[in-house]
């Protein structure tokens, strides 16, 4: 066993945040090295929209692991809030992780230029899906373009190479004592995950401008000895057209959201819920400073 001194001596901790495209896997790789889903995950890009904290405490390190949305030139008041949100986790970053996907060829400087030239680890993920040989002229384009220190190809999904990936981080962080309690795992509050899971079955179950133009908020948390919790979302969305789609035929729609959601946020809390959903139009919401701002946007 250690003792104690030399414990403290050798613990490290600190940040790593996971920065790359919309789509190339960084929410289920959190979700993967944390070994418990606190992000979600879509096959839609822009699934994302905070900084979303993990925390990963062993004997001789602690490593906060930050989820950011996919890089993406902003076009409305919601994305730039997204895009100041990667900014701020790349600036508290000890250590850069960027992720590309190895089946796609395209260059990305865009979120390179985020690296601002300091040391950083390319993941290359989604190597379940390519032939390993296949990646090498992504990785030479890559790395002519960035010096990177290392190049870790993984896969998020299947959970492969994660050990080597997790060296990798570890070893760049800084000596220091634990940041957080060692038993907690994020610094959410339970309905950031809540509303979370209920805006994860609005990407799953609709499709085009639906996902993006709504929010989820919850207006009513009770917990009640004894009895199911007491839950109320509201979706926000931008047009009354908008609210006729989610709600659906005589609410259908909006009723198997509420299903997959309740199932999923159960889960999570490890208890019983009684989850209502409703549906309200602000328009233009994702463009008006005030909304964002209530809704847990920061574009400062
Ligand atoms: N085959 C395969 N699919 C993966 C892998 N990692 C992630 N995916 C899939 O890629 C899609 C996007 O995954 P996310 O984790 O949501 O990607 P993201 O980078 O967080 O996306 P944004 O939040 O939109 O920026 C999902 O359908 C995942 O299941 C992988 O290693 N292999
Ligand atoms: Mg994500």
């Amino acid at each position: 066993m250690n003792h104690p001194e030399n414990t403290e001596q050798t613990h490290k901790s600190g940040y790593a945040a996971l920065i790359g495209k919309p789509n190339v896997g960084k929410s289920t790789l959190i979700n993967a090295l944390l070994g418990q889903k606190i992000s979600i995950v879509t096959r839609k890009p822009q699934t994302t929209r905070h900084r979303v904290l993990g925390i990963l405490s062993e004997e001789d390190f602690q490593l906060i692991l930050l989820d950011t949305p996919g890089v993406i030139t902003p076009k409305y008041g919601l994305q730039k809030a997204m895009m100041a949100s990667v900014t701020s986790a790349t600036q508290d970053a000890d250590v850069l992780v960027f992720l590309a996907d190895a089946t796609r060829e395209k260059l990305d400087m865009h979120t390179l230029e985020l690296l601002s030239g300091r040391p950083a680890l390319l993941v290359v993920n989604k190597m379940d899906l390519v032939r390993a040989e296949n990646m090498l002229p992504l990785v030479e384009s890559y790395s002519n373009e960035y010096d990177f220190e290392e190049v870790i190809p993984i896969s998020a999904l299947k959970q492969t190479n994660l050990d080597v990936l997790m060296h990798a981080i570890v070893n760049r962080l800084p000596l220091g004592p634990p940041l957080y309690p060692r038993d907690v795992i994020s610094e959410h509050p339970e309905r950031f995950f809540v509303a979370e899971i209920v805006r994860e079955k609005i990407f799953q179950q609709f499709r085009q401008e639906i996902p993006y133009s709504c929010q989820v908020n919850i207006t009513v948390f009770e917990e009640h000895e004894g009895e199911k919790d007491l839950i109320d979302a509201e979706i926000v969305v931008e047009r009354d057209s908008q609210k006729g789609i989610l709600i659906g035929k005589k609410g259908s729609a909006l009723k198997r959201v509420g299903m997959a959601a309740r199932t999923d946020i159960e889960n999570f809390l490890g208890r019983a819920v009684f989850l209502k959903l409703f549906v309200k139009v602000r328009s233009d919401w994702r463009n008006k400073d005030a909304f964002l701002k209530s809704y847990g946007y920061d574009r400062s």
